[in-house]
């Protein structure tokens, strides 16, 4: 039987990866397979958001990079809401560098990302090396890594061949716990799929991104998670009715793929 076919207590309690075993248990607990991408400037602005959208999320996803007053308090705070409100951190880092690069910029620098991002993500464009290089710092922390195998924008490059590579590259690489995409990639590992550009009605924007369905992305394609930013803050909009709106739409769509 398909992962696609079992509920996320299933896949959680027979999961080897504890982190996902975590995030398994707290989306079954919350009833909630939605990510809030946080693309916002301020570290109030990010606080206030993890704390209002934190209780119908499991995965809060930031951009750590465009906070302009950004400082070791925020990860702080943001490790708080996170115990508070049970969900995980994930910085949308896309890293794209040479292993022995990577690590450094994983584990250092003023972000120290590692030491508060249950998740992060890379490209693999410079080949197994950087996986390897990300894995050697996050590993010991129990930390996961997805891998770009797709992207949501207008004349993405991530296709075919490349995309293949991904899946080849997370199936032998423990560190891996799945993939950035569209869809299920494979049935190996039981490594799972986030999908951004999830909107309930926009169809896309002026720079490139394009929007599809949780129904879409979860019920038909096979996802497990959807990642929505905008369609949740976006300008006039209130944070926690849509977030409570989307939440309800993703674990739907994935209740109707169960029942399929
Ligand atoms: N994001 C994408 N598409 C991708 C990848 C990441 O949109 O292929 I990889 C990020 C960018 C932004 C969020 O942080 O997901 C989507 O935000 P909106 O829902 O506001 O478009």
């Amino acid at each position: 039987v398909s992962y696609s076919q079992m509920t996320y207590a299933q896949r959680g309690e027979q999961h080897s990866h504890p982190l996902v075993k975590q995030l398994f248990a707290t989306m079954e607990r919350k009833k909630s397979n939605l990510s809030l991408a946080a693309d916002v400037s301020t570290k109030a602005e990010l606080l206030g958001l993890a704390d209002k959208v934190g209780p119908y999320v499991c995965v809060f996803k930031t951009h750590v990079d465009v906070i302009s007053d950004f400082d070791s308090d925020l990860v702080d705070q943001l490790a708080a809401l996170a115990a508070k409100h049970d969900f995980l951190i994930f910085e949308d880092r896309k890293f794209a560098d040479i292993g022995n690069t990577v690590k450094l910029q994983y584990g250092g620098g003023m972000y120290r990302i590692a030491d508060w991002a249950h998740i992060t993500n890379c490209h693999v464009i410079p080949g197994e090396g950087i996986i390897q290089g990300l894995a050697e710092v996050g590993m010991p922390k129990g930390r996961g890594l997805l891998l770009l195998a797709e992207m949501s924008s207008k004349g993405m490059l991530a296709t075919g061949a490349y995309t293949e590579k991904n899946v080849d590259m997370a199936i032998a690489n423990e560190f891996v716990i799945g993939f950035i995409g569209s869809r299920r990639f494979t049935e190996e590992r039981d490594l799972i799929t986030m999908t951004p550009g999830v909107g309930l009605h926009a169809s896309g924007d002026a720079l490139g991104q394009q929007y599809r369905t949780p129904e879409m992305i979860v019920t038909e394609n096979g996802s497990d998670i959807i990642i929505v930013g905008r369609g949740i803050y976006g300008a006039g909009k209130d944070p926690i009715a849509e977030a409570q709106r989307y939440r309800e739409a993703g674990w739907n769509a994935y209740l109707k793929r169960l029942a399929q």
